[in-house]
């Protein structure tokens, strides 16, 4: 309880200044006035602490300590009984108070009048937007018979359990159409699942127990922050980093050796490896015959099918390098690899995390301390789901033709394609939750006439979005302080309570008040047409997540006990450690008949990288940007203080052919699309690849010319990534193989 009840006596001046003196703001932070405090009476305001959970689909997921003084949240601090968060958290965590009082932030729900992109809004009441949404739904299930016309994609704008509230609605007024799979992860979920039958990480605290870490198409300096520290720990104790990445990132400058591999010939490095590895007997007989299947077939593909001469040439890297870390690798004991989610969103990124598993499980490092082929976690958050457990109202039906009644799944990476296709019935109307759709999809153009084709378009968010600005209605979402929940992490194994810190700002309300609401409405309306609850308490529907499995996994006898602090999962210090895997053979499966069955090679064998169509020589691969997640945070002014514009990077030959001086202004361009970005130029990126961080940005008239226009996605077509069906219901997508052509503008 230390934590939660601990009363501390702070002035609000000082500790708005302290949050934006972390930020270099020199802490004059006119938000705040939001307050009402006199500056005499903020010297006698208490502070209270409260436990939070950064929600953000983010590796971090932070623990993290609110500090509220008369009502208002001064600052947010990490942590420090996380072991992970160790009571730090990243620039955008230090945001937080921005984030809440920022006075761009969504106040009514509103109507947008003058007909979608207008910009012209009017507010209305939630009893006016419930009415409107209530009735467009059941007026298409009059129409069509059923409520597959109404469609819902939701991201991860926020990761909170209580949060499939919104598909927990959906369900239940009957079978809709579904956003389904992931934009994210799918392709090495896919591959992880097919070797180890699937995701588990070790506990990534463990880094500091290896010898030797490849940070494979991964970027911690910026997406994980805190693991960060970790990797570095074990350089301190005497570990070799490599990191294997087209770009000289920070984490690659923190490396030992960064190999600066051609985009999307992973495979073949890994292959190459494997083979010397093989070839030079380094691997652990041991291991593969007691723990896997068919490591024999490997071995006979890489006999027939690869030299390391070969490799040398896929990947643009020398034979010497190759052979210097395969021997590095397979000889330094225990050697860990952490495999990103940047290497996998190509047409072959599946197969590519599937020979790096390869790797990982040749030379015996899965199941060690300090060792592993990290990827994610799927096992942390197995709670009940309560609020998407109501069944559908009793005589809904689904897909008439087909005699079944279920949701009408849309690929989630092909949105505007499978929505635009849809018949029998069409969609008619979009719900959007905890998704920038514009800004995030592929093909935005695409995602655009898509939206333009329905009838009704709602958006709940925090911001004027790109995607509220395509919406119809929108309704004004909450942040994490305004409403209790509880999160977990797919890469760390810490869980954090979320306390209400403060009362609810303007009439914003949280996605599941939302959908109580809309209930409400839809009951009201027609009787019987929505199970889902009318009214009802979120701290007691927190209670009804948790059910004995999870709270025997964290070590705790009851949920109120995250109170004092989060709790960390018990025996998860190292994945796999039992060397029983959940493949059908319960074996490693180098050799996977369910990856036959979806109609990949049963083996990781190489699946050629994708070559730059004809006149679009140029790859534009479009990573994370440090100061956002996704399309949230860059929008604040706190952000944009420090980080106002896109950029392009790109190298100074390349800038040299086209004319291009530091901070010009560049078109990039091919057949899907266009935006433009400023010249950075710079020998970190390769000579034909430019680097386009995904973001939105969104400035301030008198900071400079308004960037909302800019995005990445409006030139990223929708190919998919070769893997993700399996795990995820659909395969995933391929951001990075995107060719352009730039020009100076
Ligand atoms: N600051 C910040 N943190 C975030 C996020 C954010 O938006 N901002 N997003 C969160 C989310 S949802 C995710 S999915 C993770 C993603 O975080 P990461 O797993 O780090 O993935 P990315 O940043 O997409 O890409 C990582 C690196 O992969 C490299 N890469 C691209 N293609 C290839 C390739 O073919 N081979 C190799 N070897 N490398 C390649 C890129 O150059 C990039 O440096 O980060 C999370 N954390
Ligand atoms: N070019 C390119 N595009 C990419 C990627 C890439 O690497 N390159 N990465 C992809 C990846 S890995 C991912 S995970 C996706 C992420 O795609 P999204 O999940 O769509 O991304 P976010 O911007 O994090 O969040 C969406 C919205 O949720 C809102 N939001 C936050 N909290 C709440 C809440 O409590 N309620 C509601 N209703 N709304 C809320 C935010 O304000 C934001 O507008 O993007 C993908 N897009
Ligand atoms: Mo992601």
């Amino acid at each position: 309880m230390e934590n939660l009840v601990k009363m501390k006596r702070r002035t609000f001046l000082k500790s708005a200044a302290a949050t934006g003196a972390a930020l270099g703001l020199g802490g004059t932070i006119s938000d705040f006035s939001l307050s009402g405090l006199t500056a005499e009476a903020a010297e006698n305001a208490e502070e209270k602490v409260f436990q939070s959970g950064c929600p953000r689909n983010c590796y971090s997921t932070c623990s993290m300590l609110s500090y509220v003084e008369d009502g208002v949240l001064k600052r947010v601090e990490g942590n420090p009984v996380s072991t992970y968060t160790n009571g730090h958290l990243c620039s955008k965590g230090n945001s937080y108070p921005n984030h809440v009082y920022s006075p761009d932030r969504i106040k009514t729900p509103m109507k947008q009048t003058g007909g979608r992109g207008s910009g012209e809004w009017e507010a209305i009441s939630w009893d006016e937007a419930y009415s409107e949404i209530a009735k467009k739904i059941l007026a298409l299930k009059k129409e069509y018979g059923n409520t597959l016309p109404v469609c819902l994609n939701k991201y991860s704008g926020n990761g909170d359990v209580l949060h499939s509230a919104v598909e927990g609605f959906f369900k239940s007024i009957g079978y809709t159409t579904r956003a389904k799979g992931t934009p994210c992860w799918p392709a090495g979920i896919d591959a992880q699942t097919f070797d180890f039958g699937t995701a588990i990480n070790n506990d990534p605290e463990d880094l500091v127990n290896s010898k030797y870490i490849i940070l494979w198409g991964v970027n911690p300096a910026w997406t994980a922050v805190h693991s960060m520290y970790f990797v570095e720990e074990a350089k301190r104790r005497g570990a070799k980093l490599i990191s294997i990445d087209p770009i000289l990132t920070d984490t690659a400058a923190k490396a030992d050796v960064h190999i600066q591999i051609k985009t999307s010939t992973d495979g073949a490095l890994a292959l190459g490896m494997a083979k010397y590895i093989m070839d030079e007997k380094y691997y652990d007989e041991n291991w593969l015959t007691k723990h896997s299947l068919g490591y024999e077939k490997f071995f006979e593909y890489l006999k027939k099918e690869v030299t390391v001469k070969w490799a040398a040439e896929k990947t643009g890297l020398t034979e010497a390098t190759i052979k210097k870390i395969a021997k590095a690798y397979a000889t330094t004991k225990p050697a860990a690899i952490w495999i990103g989610y940047g290497l996998q969103r190509h047409a072959n990124g599946g197969q590519n995390v599937r020979a790096i598993d390869a790797l990982a499980a040749m030379t015996g490092n899965i199941g060690v301390s300090g060792g592993g082929a990290n990827y994610a976690t799927l096992v942390t958050g197995d709670f009940n789901y309560y609020t998407s457990s109501f069944l559908p109202p009793v005589g809904s039906t689904g897909i008439p033709s087909e005699g079944t009644q279920v949701d009408r799944d849309v690929n989630i990476n092909n949105f505007a394609h499978d929505v635009l296709e849809a018949n029998e019935p069409p969609v008619k109307m979009l719900y959007l939750a905890c998704r920038n759709s514009v800004q995030q999809d592929p093909d935005t153009k695409a995602i655009k006439k898509a939206f333009e084709s329905m009838d009704l378009v709602v958006t709940a968010d925090l911001y004027m979005t790109e995607t509220v600005a395509m919406s119809d209605i929108v309704l004004p979402a909450q942040t994490l302080f305004e409403s209790p929940g509880v999160v977990t992490s797919y890469w760390h194994y810490w869980m954090t309570l979320n306390e209400r810190a403060i009362e609810p700002l303007y009439q914003s309300k949280s996605d599941a008040e939302i959908a109580m609401g809309l209930s409400q409405k839809m009951n009201e309306l027609e009787p019987g047409s929505c199970t889902f609850p009318t009214s009802g308490n979120l701290d007691e529907w927190l209670a009804q997540e948790f059910n004995q499995e999870i709270l025997t996994a964290y070590g705790i006898g009851s949920w109120t006990e995250l109170k004092a602090g989060p709790k960390k999962m018990i025996n998860k210090q190292v994945a796999w450690a039992d060397g029983v895997f959940k493949t059908p053979s319960a074996k490693y499966e180098f050799y996977s008949e369910e990856a036959k069955k979806f109609e990949h090679p049963a083996l990781p064998e190489h699946l050629n990288e994708m070559k730059a169509p004809e006149g679009y020589s140029i790859r534009c691969i479009s990573p994370h940007w440090k100061y956002s997640i996704h399309s949230q945070f860059q929008n604040l002014e706190w952000m944009n203080a420090v980080n106002d514009k896109p950029l392009i990077e790109l190298h100074p030959e390349l800038a040299k052919k086209y004319d291009i001086k530091p901070d010009d202004k560049v078109k990039i361009k091919n057949k899907t699309g266009e935006t433009y970005a400023f010249a950075s130029i710079t020998k970190t990126v390769q000579k034909n690849v430019v680097v386009v961080y995904e973001a939105w940005f969104r400035n301030k008239g008198e900071k400079g010319e308004n960037h909302t226009k800019f995005n990445i996605n409006n030139t990223v077509k929708a190919i998919p990534s070769d893997m993700g069906s399996n795990a995820t219901g659909m395969p995933g997508i391929s951001f990075h193989d995107n060719f352009v052509k730039i020009e100076k503008m």
